[in-house]
């Protein structure tokens, strides 16, 4: 029906990237009536895997996919996107200093961002789920001074998503009972995962829970921990939950939020709720006509400042450090 949508994703031949690459063949980012060309990114000693799997994408003879290419090299990756899910970063290892970490994956979203500037599409739109995403998001931004900033975001869904499963079932109601649940700040342990504004059968999260120790000691540091959790328990990390919360980020971005709702998306701060302007923070932000807005005059008790603050904290001092590496 129409011409397909160019999707590149990096690190395809990952765990996250082998559960989203059949959700995006199959429409699920963008749509049933959207016809997708996937363009997958890989470091040159993981491009045969990725090619392993565009085998099987090929094999599912999917209705909307209109292609599968693999690249090594991110100018060609980029190449006239329209969506880009930057997957693939630099995990820390052991004996690795943030330092290390934040430089090794400046080496990686400095060309990203320089690539997307100079060939994406002009609708081009960037989820950014590698991790230390927000600022892995910050880097690849500045390098693309020609792309508005706002179309630059970082994934704090899993944490959003997790937050409405851990409070549905606290309160033994259907995940679809939880409205206006909130991350706030970085994609990180310091995270505030925000209950008081949520909406829950006409009262406030807090309010349905009544219980400030659960939400104090269980519920935030389940959700800001749960990435530790799922290793332990799978003994591997989160991967096809965070595919699925990649998929809701852009089916989101692109459809909007429902009425009366909102999710949580990191993205630059325009100085909201007092966050430093250009952070890549998480707010609550709802989506209509394609783009994201921040909502806005929602109250802070002190609790919620203070948590917010400390995350907020994390990610100034994230950016202090890769401008002090050159990075940006
Ligand atoms: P994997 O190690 O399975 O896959 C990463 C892939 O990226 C590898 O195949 C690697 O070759 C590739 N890669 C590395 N550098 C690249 C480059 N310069 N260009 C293209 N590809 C490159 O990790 P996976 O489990 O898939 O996780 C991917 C990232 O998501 C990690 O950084 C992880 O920390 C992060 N996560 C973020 C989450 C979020 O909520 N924002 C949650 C899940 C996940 O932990």
């Amino acid at each position: 029906s129409s011409t397909p949508v160019n999707v590149t994703v990096t690190g395809a031949a990952g765990q996250i990237g082998y559960a989203l690459l059949f959700r995006i063949a199959s429409g699920q980012l963008l749509g049933a009536d959207t016809p997708v060309k996937l363009r997958l990114l890989e470091i040159p000693q993981a491009v045969r895997a990725a090619e392993g799997t565009a085998l099987e994408l090929e094999d599912s003879a999917f209705p909307l996919l209109a292609g599968v290419d693999v690249f090594d090299d991110a100018k060609a990756a980029f190449e006239g996107t329209n969506v880009a899910l930057l997957v693939g970063a630099r995990p820390r290892t052991k004996g690795m200093e943030r330092g290390d970490l934040l430089s090794a994956n400046g080496g990686i979203f400095k060309p990203q961002g320089e690539a997307i500037n100079s060939g994406a599409a002009s609708d081009i739109r960037v989820l950014v789920v590698g991790n230390p995403a927000n600022t892995n998001a910050l880097i690849a931004q500045t390098h693309a001074p020609d792309v508005p900033a706002e179309r630059f975001t970082a994934m704090t869904r899993l944490d959003h998503n997790r937050a409405i499963a851990q409070l549905a079932k606290k309160l033994g109601v259907a995940n679809t009972e939880i409205k206006k649940i909130t991350i706030w700040g970085n994609h990180s342990a310091s995270q505030y995962p925000d209950i008081f504004h949520a909406e829950v059968g006409g009262r406030s999260g807090a309010e349905a829970v009544n219980d400030q120790k659960w939400i104090e000691e269980e519920f935030i540091p389940r959700v800001a921990k749960r990435g530790a959790e799922i290793i332990e328990v799978r003994g591997a990390s989160s991967a096809a939950s965070a595919a699925s919360a990649a998929i809701d980020h852009v089916h989101t971005w692109v459809n909007g939020t429902a009425k009366g709702d909102w999710t949580s998306v990191a993205l630059p701060s325009d100085g909201s709720y007092g966050v430093p302007a250009g952070l890549i923070s998480s707010f609550p932000v709802t989506a209509s006509g394609g783009s994201f807005q921040i909502v806005q005059g929602l109250e802070l008790d002190a609790f919620s400042r203070a948590k917010i603050d400390a995350s907020v904290q994390e990610l100034t001092e994230e950016r202090e450090a890769v401008r002090a590496l050159g990075l940006i």
